[in-house]
């Protein structure tokens, strides 16, 4: 998952690797709902999970008052509480998925990670490439007001949409109140889902009909697949029209991608990263990263320290693209040495924070390669 200050958007860290590798599918398990359209290998082998039982169905009932209280003292409406909660029933489902994420103990076995290039080509095909290209070309009139605004690249932008929901075509159609109050309930991170199910009250209070409320298993919604938390702080109006529509409108959809990536620390002027060649007999050691990051540790244990493009350069690294001499980057060799090799920016750590898994924000930063030929 994903935390920064609070959490934004949940995701499975490293989730789309692990799952992955445990399916031999090529395809990612996260919390998008990219993951529901597509064949479910993690849902097939979850364990069987009983009918809520009688209990369970009353303890459910109990807590939903408890979060109906807490929804009244944060200032949610009556009638936005009663029709949110009208017909609120467990969902079993959800808990099954959420059982076999990475971590949960139940779920895939990690193992050695597969390599990239395949995952790519399975991921991001010419069919993705190409509806990129066709979203890029409509955008062309407002996507410069949105980039000088936000800083950051509308083909950035783009390729997280592509990676989310395949342009809005998989947005899911889970009841966002059903899903976020079961997790809740559920316990097992209940203050994250407690407080989701709070903004999605907050989010229903500003008119937004429940029906619309529907996303992912774990509460993801609309083409970035944002959290409620997410959407109530950095979603935005970029046609003006007065809403923030992130369903069914593509410059109120990019620019709250890219509202979120500023306010993650985007840098502009500055790629994700490039790719590059390395010599043989490079020596790993020397270069191997000596950091623990506090989140996701074993995502960003899989690229080396940083250091200037220059001093990759002094070692025989070449990028094989334009980037600053002076530039900090890391370099990564996802398919393993001698073969496919990225030197990574700051901005890469950006698309990290969205979705924490090497493969995904391979795939980002290549899909916007490639929007923006
Ligand atoms: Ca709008």
């Amino acid at each position: 998952m994903v935390f920064r200050h609070r959490p934004l958007l949940l995701r499975a860290c490293a989730g789309a690797l692990v799952a992955w590798v445990a399916s031999g599918q090529g395809l990612p398990q996260s919390a998008s709902a990219s993951a529901q359209t597509l064949p479910q290998p993690a849902l097939a082998n979850a364990p069987i999970l009983p009918p809520a039982s009688p209990d369970q169905t009353a303890g459910f009932d109990g807590y939903l008052q408890l979060l109906a209280a807490r929804a009244r003292a944060e200032g949610v409406s009556e009638p936005t509480i009663a029709r949110m909660t009208a017909g609120l029933t467990y969902n079993p489902k959800v808990i099954a998925l959420d059982r076999n994420q990475p971590g949960s103990g139940t779920g895939a076995n990690p193992a050695a990670a597969p390599d990239f290039s395949p995952y790519y080509r399975a991921h991001i095909d010419a069919a993705r490439i190409a509806a990129g290209r066709a979203k890029y070309a409509q955008a062309a009139p407002w996507a410069p007001a949105i980039e000088h605004r936000y800083g950051v690249p509308i083909a950035v932008a783009l390729a997280i949409w592509g990676n989310e929901t395949n342009y809005g075509r998989y947005m899911g159609d889970f009841d966002l109140a059903r899903s976020l109050a079961t997790l809740a309930y559920d316990g097992r991170r209940r203050e994250l889902f407690a407080s989701e199910f709070i903004a999605l009250l907050k989010m229903a209070d500003t008119g937004i009909p429940r029906a619309q409320l529907t996303g992912s298993w774990a509460g993801a919604l609309g083409n970035p697949q944002f959290l409620p938390s997410a959407y109530l702080r950095l979603a935005q109006d970029g046609d003006g029209d007065g809403r923030r529509d992130v369903w069914n409108d593509s410059a109120d959809t990019l620019a709250s991608i890219a509202n979120y990536f500023r306010d993650a620390g985007w840098r502009p002027g500055q790629p994700w990263g490039v790719p590059a060649t390395v010599p043989a007999g490079l020596d790993r050691t020397g270069i191997a990263t000596a950091l623990v990051a506090p989140s996701c540790p074993r995502v960003h244990a899989r690229y080396s320290r940083w250091l200037t493009v220059r001093e990759w350069r002094a070692r025989g690294v070449q990028p094989q693209g334009t980037i600053g001499d002076d530039v900090l980057t890391a370099l990564i060799e996802p398919d393993g040495q001698g073969r496919t090799a990225y030197l990574l920016t700051g901005n890469y750590r950006v698309i990290l924070e969205y979705n924490c898994s090497n493969y995904y924000a391979l795939s980002v930063g290549l899909l916007s390669d490639e929007l923006s030929r």
